[in-house]
């Protein structure tokens, strides 16, 4: 049984999830909203979109252990001290996370189970739920998923295992290697001081190579499709890189990885290690092949979303009718700490998916008094229904009511 499908638990003193309950303090930030997500699971049904691509992207990585139950809820520890974030890093914001308390929190992404993973096997996925404060608009949704993968070579034969490795992939692999795939150490993204060149080089190659064939896999129907590499910073691997394919005129970032820190393998039990690590986006994928156009479409409890897809086939998402929006504008004096993810956030909590867009439209100091307005219009529209104007209007008015009482914000 699967203890995250039980109902979260909010009370005045304690947050209960998956059948464990956490205390409160004065970083708690996380929502009742944000809460039932975690119930929904959707990597975990096998014709939902979002499962049927993590199950081709495992597929390329046959004899890779898949984890994809872990709890969402990490300690900061493992979020952010294990994967070598700084004390400081921006992420650790409580503007940008979900936290239970002080210590416990969503996890942002899955490389939150790097370490734990790495103790167990040299080849490992974890596919997951993971949680981000965020603007509101259609290819944002505080909630998406991620995969992370992860392999680990001995360091004194990983030059010789991983040529014998390229060399005995089919030829269409190795074609996707590509002049332009090949490494350079450059100052801004830097080899590692404790790494063998010869050694990183070949883990970069093949970090390379094993996503070029994933990401060609994933778009066989795609004659020429285009791909490139991009250099990349992240706390817990150098060097770093970004993977972008174009798509309908633009780059887009589909996965971040890198040569893993060596602190990490270490702390896995592994110094004798060297090896990759990505984490990738599947909505980002999934709008792509599905050809679906707005990110709230994933959370849909309607069946003409949920009964066009069969396991393991890709295919075009049938849109239903639009139905009307309708549009109201919120005008307020900030106060010197406002931040636009907690109006959004509060937007998301009276709302809920109704909320499609919110954009700042207008916004001046005033000259005098040098007070700051904000004002923002709220897009609001159902996927499944017609809204009336009398229901949206309630939710304006309980927006504005905890716009005042949650930011002591003034109203215009
Ligand atoms: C990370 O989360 C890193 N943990 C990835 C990583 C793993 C790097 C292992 C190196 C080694 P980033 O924040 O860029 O990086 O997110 C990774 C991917 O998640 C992005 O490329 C994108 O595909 C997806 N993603 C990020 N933010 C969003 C969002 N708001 N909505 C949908 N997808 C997103
Ligand atoms: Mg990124």
């Amino acid at each position: 049984v699967n203890a995250l499908k039980t109902p979260p638990q909010i009370t005045a003193e304690t947050i209960t999830v998956g059948g464990k309950t956490y205390n409160k303090d004065s970083t708690t930030n996380v929502t009742p909203t944000i809460l039932e997500k975690t119930t929904r699971q959707l990597h975990l049904i096998p014709t939902h979109p979002i499962a049927i691509i993590k199950n081709l992207i495992a597929s390329t990585f046959p004899d890779f252990k898949h984890y994809d139950q872990f709890s969402p809820v990490v300690t900061t520890k493992e979020n952010f001290d294990d994967l070598c974030f700084a004390a400081d890093h921006p992420g650790r914001a409580v503007t940008d996370t979900y936290y239970l308390n002080e210590k416990i929190m969503l996890r942002t992404h899955t490389s939150a189970h790097q370490l734990q993973v790495m103790k167990e096997s040299d080849k490992i996925l974890v596919t997951a739920d993971v949680y981000r404060r965020d603007e509101i608009d259609a290819s944002h949704y505080p909630v998406f998923h991620q995969m992370e993968g992860a392999q680990l070579f001995d360091a004194k034969t990983a030059v010789e295992d991983i040529r014998n490795l390229i060399a005995a992939g089919s030829s269409a692999a190795t074609a996707a290697i590509t002049t332009e795939d090949t490494t350079q150490i450059t100052p801004e993204n830097p080899k590692q001081e404790c790494h063998e060149e010869a050694a990183m080089l070949a883990v970069a190659d093949h970090l390379k190579y094993s996503l070029n064939l994933m990401i060609r896999k994933l778009f066989s129907h795609e004659k020429d499709l285009q791909v490139r590499w991009i250099d990349a910073t992240f706390p817990f691997t150098s060097p770093s890189w970004e993977m972008e394919i174009l798509y309908q005129g633009k780059w887009l970032e589909v996965l971040g990885c890198g040569v893993s820190r060596q602190d990490i393998l270490n702390n896995a039990g592994k110094p004798g290690k060297i090896g990759w690590a990505f984490g990738l986006g599947l909505e980002r994928l999934a709008l792509v092949l599905f050809g679906i156009p707005d990110i709230r479409l994933f959370w849909s409890q309607d069946d003409r979303f949920l009964k066009q897809f069969e396991p393991s086939k890709i295919q075009k998402f049938k849109s239903f009718s639009k139905y009307p929006p309708c549009i109201k504008d919120i005008a307020f004096w900030t106060t010197p700490n406002f931040h636009e993810n907690n109006f959004c956030e509060i937007v998301r909590d009276v709302a809920g998916d109704i909320a499609e867009d919110v954009q700042l439209i207008d916004e001046f100091t005033h000259p005098k008094t040098k007070k700051h307005s904000v004002c923002y219009r709220i897009n609001y529209r159902s996927m499944d229904r017609n809204v009336t104007n009398i229901e949206i209007n309630e939710i304006q008015e309980k927006l504005r009511q905890e716009v005042v009482d949650r930011m002591k914000v003034e109203l215009r």
